[in-house]
């Protein structure tokens, strides 16, 4: 097994799963906002702090996406977060896209691949050994277009082959948006024709199957759309669209939690673990979720220092769980 196969591998350990704490500056000011947490770059650091040295985590966390800031960031005893948390046994990951940029009338493509293979050799010296690029893809009236879907796709998998090229395992997240009052049937043709487009580019780009991660939507109704599915349902809907359109030899995939509610996605996450498990999926499947496990984390903390204990007992617990959901073994009792 090579360097790659096996950091997937480790990445994909039964009972574990990958936290996102991969937010820019500008997605972290809205988390902060709610609880008027001072936007210092110093708060950042202790928001991450109080994540990353939670008794227990490594049982459940195989991996840790962090943003650029955060790889270069300290804990208060003086170690660089990338180090620190390889000595926990956790393997610290990177984001590397740049946001998105605009695509047409109205709709947006992710962008970063300038220079993007000299920021990859230096996050691999700084400790990381996984990369994410997030793609948004947006239902609404006529969209998303297919240029844009191949657009996306085409930068995704560029990205994924230099990411392998710098000895760094990828994750191609290409996010179908809960946002919107589209049916539960459109988000599945949406989700099916997005992994269909963006394993062919992969496959175009000659990326290593077998050192890639998907990280990919759940099958749900819109946000918005007024329409009720039973976890079994979405169940069902996920696992049919990932049987049909990702590689059997695709190394795992995990799920985002893409504004669902932490019940909701642990709750999900435990049904569609159970249904793959019963159709004999090929791939290990389990978490990378960002605001699912971290919102009622930074609810309790609310930025006050004497918060952090409880604050860490939330985390520990939202990630036992959501860990045994990875295995199917949730229960809401
Ligand atoms: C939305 O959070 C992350 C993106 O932040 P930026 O827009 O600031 O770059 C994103 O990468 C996130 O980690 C994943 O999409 C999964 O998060 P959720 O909250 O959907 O589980």
């Amino acid at each position: 097994m090579n360097t790659l196969q096996n950091t997937a591998k480790t990445l994909l350990a039964s009972g574990k799963g990958i936290l996102a704490a991969d937010e820019s500056p500008s997605t972290n000011k809205k988390r902060f906002d709610k609880y008027g947490i001072p936007d210092t770059e110093d708060m950042r650091r202790k928001w991450r702090e109080l994540l990353f040295t939670t008794p227990d985590i490594e049982k459940y966390l195989s991996g840790i996406i962090l943003y650029e800031e955060t790889l270069g960031q300290e804990t208060d005893s003086g170690m660089l977060f990338p180090e620190f948390l390889a000595g926990r046994g956790i393997i610290p990951g990177i984001k590397v896209d740049q946001k998105t940029e605009a695509f047409g009338k109205d709709e947006e493509v992710t962008k970063g691949l300038d220079g993007l293979a000299e920021r990859l050799s230096e996050y691999a010296h700084m400790g990381a050994q996984f990369t994410k690029w997030r793609a948004v893809i947006r239902i609404g009236e006529g969209t998303p277009s297919a240029e844009c879907v191949a657009e996306n796709a085409r930068r995704m998998a560029e990205y994924a082959r230099l990411s392998q090229q710098a000895g760094l395992v990828p994750i191609v997240e290409p996010e179908v948006l809960l946002d919107g009052n589209h049916s539960f049937a459109r988000c599945e043709e949406v989700v099916a024709n997005t992994l269909k487009v963006t394993f062919d580019a992969v496959h175009k780009a000659g990326v290593a199957l077998d050192s890639l991660l998907l990280k990919t939507s759940m099958v749900l109704p819109g946000k918005e759309s007024g329409e009720k599915r039973s976890p079994q349902e979405v169940a069902e809907a996920t696992v049919r669209v990932l049987m049909a359109g990702v590689p059997k030899e695709v190394a795992g995939i995990v799920f985002l939690s893409g504004g669902q509610t932490p019940q909701e996605a642990t709750e999900r996450l435990n049904e569609i673990v159970k249904t793959a498990q019963a159709k004999s999926a090929p791939w290990p499947l389990t978490f990378s979720y960002s605001r699912a496990l971290q919102d009622p984390v930074m609810a309790a903390w609310q930025g006050i220092e004497e918060n952090t204990a409880k604050a860490q007992e939330v985390f520990k617990r939202r990630i036992s769980e959501t860990a045994a959901a990875s295995r199917g073994e949730f229960s809401a009792e």
